[in-house]
């Protein structure tokens, strides 16, 4: 896909932009999900570059754009039968120039090393969003947690640990939960950690259980997190969430505590999905109900259609966004809503489209969005609550404190209204009023940009 600069910029800017993104290319085929974020950020820059051409010159964008640190390493572990299994472990610790890389790590099968890349680079600008003082990385393993027992799940972590211990610090590199790894997989993580270091070094992941130095709200923070930011975007618009229809795709960690903040600021949820099909709830999702299935049984979102009764409907196969809604929350995975569908949200009169999962909307879903008036929340911008408040986590394990829940929220609030604040000032200022990906993906790279160059030809 040729780059098309979002904003207007001088031919000769844009062509270096294309000979970087051309080298993207050539020197990382085959990884379309880190080209696709690549080439998002990409669009924006052509008038920062502009403006400041020592950015060019210090070659900033070639440096962002190669990770600092690639790890790979080999998973082996034994399941209860006794069968042996080799899975591949990743870490890729991207940019420290705002602090130690800090970024999740996801157990799914479909994860390589360019669905890390691509996680990895948007997360150094979603940090650099926060303001908190940490780099970028991202990890996982293409284990697939659907179906194996705590046993398993528990060797499989070890396993993994064991070798991502020697990568990894409370001052160097600090990961936590993404999709497949939730309280049980950092629980065991954390273990074999502290077993095989022997120290207790609370900040080295975050996600940790509230007895062994969690921070309040973490659980809730992504979800949370997404709903404070859509209600910072209804705000400028003089609108806000009460009795507005939500349709939220996804099931889990994100999902859950979306649908949690949106109802208690009086919006009514009514779906929920899996990679099995999606549930219509025409009551509105009942969360205790959801709870009980996800997070106690690790059931499917077909037992909450089963157990809740005459309201609920299970669609197997299908996707939230042919449901009517004032507002879409995809809370899944990468590449969840695609054209067809932002052209159905639109025709069904959506007002806010905003990413809790990270890239979840193509890159043509977001210019119909936006074409037609549609507040577009990015994730780097949006789903920023999870790993800020895991910045919060450090801060208390820093100083051996536990903050109240009300102060972590009260906290998480006041950044999202930043990170808001921050994106759309960032786009007035060039020329793009209301556009978040402009602001968001300018704001996060000035500030790792302007690190960068403070600290020398790193
Ligand atoms: P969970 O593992 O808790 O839940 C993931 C949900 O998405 C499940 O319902 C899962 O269904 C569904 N899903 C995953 N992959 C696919 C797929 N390929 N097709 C269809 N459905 C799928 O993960 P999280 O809720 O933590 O993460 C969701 C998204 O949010 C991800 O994009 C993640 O990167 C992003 N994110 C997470 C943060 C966090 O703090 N946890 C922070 C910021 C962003 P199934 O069980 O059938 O696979
Ligand atoms: O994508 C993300 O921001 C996360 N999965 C959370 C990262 C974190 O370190 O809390």
């Amino acid at each position: 896909m040729p780059l098309a600069s979002r904003l207007p910029a001088p031919p000769e800017t844009m062509a270096v932009l294309e000979e970087t993104y051309s080298g993207v290319l050539r020197r990382d085929p085959g990884e379309a999900e880190f080209h696709q974020a690549v080439h998002e950020v990409l669009e924006c820059l052509g008038p920062v570059l502009a403006a400041r051409p020592g950015l060019a010159t210090a070659k900033l964008v070639e440096r962002v754009i190669e990770p600092e640190r690639q790890i790979m390493f080999r998973v082996p572990w034994e399941d209860d039968n006794g069968e042996i299994h080799v899975n591949r472990g990743f870490r890729v610790e991207y940019n420290g120039a705002l602090g130690p890389y800090k970024g999740g790590l996801r157990f799914h099968p479909t994860v390589n090393l360019g669905i890390v890349k691509f996680l990895g680079f948007e997360q150094i600008f979603k940090n650099a969003l926060t303001g908190l003082g940490i780099g970028g990385g991202k990890g996982g393993s293409d284990f697939d947690p659907h179906g194996r027992s705590d046993a398993e799940v528990m060797r499989f972590c070890q396993s993994f640990m064991t070798e991502l211990q020697r990568h990894v610090g409370e001052h160097t590199d600090v990961p936590a939960g993404d999709i497949g790894v939730g309280a049980r997989e950092i629980g065991y993580l954390f273990g074999q950690y502290r077993r095989v270091t022997n120290r207790w070094e609370a900040g080295m992941l975050t996600g940790k259980g509230m007895l062994w130095g969690g921070s309040a709200v973490r659980t809730e923070a992504t979800g949370y997190g997404n709903v404070m930011f859509t209600a910072e975007m209804l705000r400028r618009r003089g609108e806000d969430l009460d009795g507005q229809q939500i349709v939220v795709s996804g099931s889990g960690n994100v999902a859950i505590y979306t649908i949690e903040k949106a109802q208690q600021l009086g919006a009514n949820v009514i779906t929920v999905s899996d990679s099995g099909g999606y549930v219509v709830d025409e009551k509105g999702i009942d969360l205790d109900l959801l709870k009980q299935v996800k997070e106690v049984d690790r059931g499917r979102v077909s037992d909450y259609a089963d157990l809740r009764g005459a309201s609920a409907r299970f669609v197997a196969g299908g996707r939230v966004w042919d449901v009517p809604a004032d507002i879409a929350l995809p809370s899944a995975t990468q590449n969840e809503l695609d054209a067809e569908a932002a052209a159905v949200l639109v025709r069904n009169g959506v007002k806010a489209v905003s990413e809790g999962a990270n890239m979840p909307t193509t890159p043509d879903a977001v210019h119909i969005l936006q074409d037609a008036g549609v507040a577009f929340g990015p994730g780097k911008a949006a789903n920023a609550g999870g790993v800020a408040v895991s910045a919060l986590e450090m801060q208390q394990n820093a100083s051996r404190a536990s903050w109240p829940f009300s102060q972590v929220e009260e906290e998480l609030s006041a950044i999202m209204t930043s990170i808001h604040d921050t994106c759309y000032e960032t786009a007035e200022r060039y020329g793009a009023s209301g556009d978040y990906v402009v602001g968001a993906n300018i704001a996060g790279f000035e500030r790792v940009a302007d690190a960068m160059l403070a600290q020398g030809l790193i």
